[in-house]
């Protein structure tokens, strides 16, 4: 990395200079964001307050962190130039390439210049007079923007549990999203490993591997399935590179953005046999398949829940040698896909090894952590390493970090005290001229697809505001109400688990509110085209 990619655009710069649009974010929503307000010829800067880029995959270092979609299917469509000059290695890249992945766009579409890294928004003041954003960093600096586009990510605030003298541990204690760069070495070491969701299942194996012993503190068990990952060939590559426009339809008619095939029939409408044999095809096929090319009624049904889990529970006992074992690993609170479920490599059998050892909080929870390790309600543990695989404050956690107000100084936290209230996610009244990309509301599945269709309708809406002369564009209450109502609508017939992070279950003492839009691609684009189509109904402009 050169001296201007560490360090980005020079602060200074923003000095007396009013932007079309500030981007705050460099993560996969974020990247996006800037190429598209770029092409269309707004003056964008993107500010990230990491020092490097990729976001969720800039942070996300810890070892086995890797893509459970599809490599080809997770990044960027814009262009034919990124299938072209891009080849994944693996089916599921790991972190590193797909870091690599973010930097090379970055890079390709010429866009490292309006990138500035290190620098952290801790405040946006709406100036009604002049119908600009006031943006505050973390150094003391501002910068006007007449836009703020917010793209703070979906899991980019880790959520540590509070335990009892987390402070008199003397050991290393990290969260897996803010691993450091320089990793950490395993080898002869103690390690405990808190959460058992996607990130603490692709962690298990990783850290076993090496350290002299391992014990899993697990809350609730989830259903872990294989990823299957394998190289991707050149062969494949060069099938991708010609299905190129066709995979990014697929992916925009899918309800969640993947490329996988729907499967329309419901579980108990088929043959037992016709059952297993699509069951053993969805559990096979490794990435996320396995919930969206399952039965269409698999996590709607509850009866056809249980069918699944069922199966599901039979392949976790097959993997581990003590039946007792496997009985405490299988969930029992939740049905398969209830949580977003994790992908894992070895993960149950790697719990066959004298040297890891699950400790089942809900039997034995923590007491308090000491000066050497963790006690439990019966027994004590000695740790050089403690892992915190626990987890993010989804959506909300990054915005309360920046001090958002809008009209008549109202902060963006008070205004959602009783849960967000958005107009597709991209608005939200009484705070004219911002908007989000892949925000609360307006996401549910694979973010890169959702990104693309966010940035480019909220470029569209600046674009359109510049081109009509005005200088201020703010959601009604009554278009905000209706989109929320949806929103609302669209989750009750999911089955979802109480604690999953898609409703702030995770945050103790957190409202339910649903944060994530679960009508799906296809239903956002129809009512973000009919929005923009008729002029922008439901928002106003000065
Ligand atoms: O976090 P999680 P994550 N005491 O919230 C436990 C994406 N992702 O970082 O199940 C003890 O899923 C909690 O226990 P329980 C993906 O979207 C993708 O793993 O609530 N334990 C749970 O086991 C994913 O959904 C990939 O009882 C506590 C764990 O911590 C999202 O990120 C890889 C606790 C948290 O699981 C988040 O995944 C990694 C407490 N007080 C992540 N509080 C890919 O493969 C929480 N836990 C692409």
């Amino acid at each position: 990395m050169n001296n201007q990619q560490a360090h980005g655009a020079d602060p200074e710069s923003a000095k007396g200079e009013v932007l079309d649009a500030l981007v705050v974010g460099g993560g996969v929503s974020g990247i996006y964001a800037l190429y598209r307000l770029n092409e269309q010829g707004h003056s964008v800067r993107l500010v990230e307050r990491g020092s490097g880029l990729g976001g969720t995959w800039f942070w996300n270092r810890y070892p086995g962190a890797r893509f459970d979609s599809d490599s080809y299917s997770y990044g960027y469509f814009f262009s034919e130039i990124l299938a072209e000059e891009w080849q994944w290695s693996e089916h599921y890249a790991g972190q590193p390439e797909i870091e690599r992945y973010f930097n090379f766009v970055v890079d390709r579409f010429e866009l490292r210049d309006k990138v500035q890294l290190d620098t952290t928004v801790v405040s946006a003041r709406f100036d009604s007079n002049n119908n600009v954003w006031v943006v505050g960093y973390a150094d003391g600096q501002e910068v006007v923007t007449r836009f703020l586009v917010l793209a703070t990510g979906m899991l980019s605030e880790p959520y540590i549990p509070a335990f009892d003298g987390m402070d008199d541990f003397q050991g290393v204690m990290v969260h897996s999203g803010e691993w450091p760069a320089e990793g950490i070495d395993f080898a002869g070491k103690r390690v405990a490993i808190f959460g058992t969701g996607s990130s603490g299942v692709q962690l298990v194996p990783e850290v076993a591997r090496d350290a002299a012993s391992l014990t899993v503190f697990q809350r609730s068990g989830h259903w872990v399935t294989p990823l299957n990952n394998r190289p991707f060939t050149p062969e494949e590559q060069e099938e991708y590179r010609k299905n190129f426009r066709e995979v990014h339809q697929k992916r925009l008619g899918h309800i969640g953005g993947f490329i996988h095939e729907p499967e329309p029939r419901l579980t108990f409408e088929v043959s037992e046999e016709e059952r297993l044999r699509k069951y053993d095809e969805v559990y096979n096929s490794g990435g996320l398949r396995i919930l969206s090319s399952n039965f269409a009624d698999t996590l709607a049904d509850p009866a056809a829940n249980q069918e699944f889990s069922k199966y599901v529970a039979e392949k976790i006992s097959a993997s581990i040698e003590d039946p007792d074992l496997a009985e405490r690993l299988i969930p029992n609170d939740h049905g398969f896909g209830m949580h977003r479920p994790p992908k894992g490599t070895s993960y149950y059998e790697t719990y066959n090894s004298d040297h890891v050892q699950l400790a089942s909080l809900k039997e034995s929870p923590v007491v308090r952590f000491t000066k050497t390790g963790v006690v439990t309600t019966e027994d004590e543990f000695e740790f050089d390493v403690i892992i915190f695989a626990t987890g993010f404050e989804a959506w909300l956690g990054a915005l309360k970090k920046i001090d958002i107000r809008g009209m008549d100084d109202e902060a963006l936290m008070e205004a959602w005290s009783d849960g967000p209230r958005t107009l597709l996610g991209m608005g939200v009244p009484g705070f004219p001229n911002l908007t989000f990309v892949a925000g609360v509301h307006s996401v549910g599945g694979n973010l890169p697809a959702f990104s693309e269709v966010h940035a480019d309708w909220a470029s569209d809406l600046i674009t359109y505001v510049k081109r009509h002369g005005y200088s201020r564009v703010e959601v009604t209450k009554e278009a905000a109400r209706e989109w929320t109502e949806h929103v609302y609508e669209t989750v009750k017939p999911v089955l979802l688990a109480k604690g999953s992070w898609y409703q702030r279950g995770n945050i103790p003492g957190s409202d339910g509110k649903i944060l994530t839009y679960y009508g799906g691609l296809g239903t956002w684009r129809e009512w973000a085209s009919q929005v923009a189509d008729s002029g922008y109904k439901g928002m106003e402009f000065q």
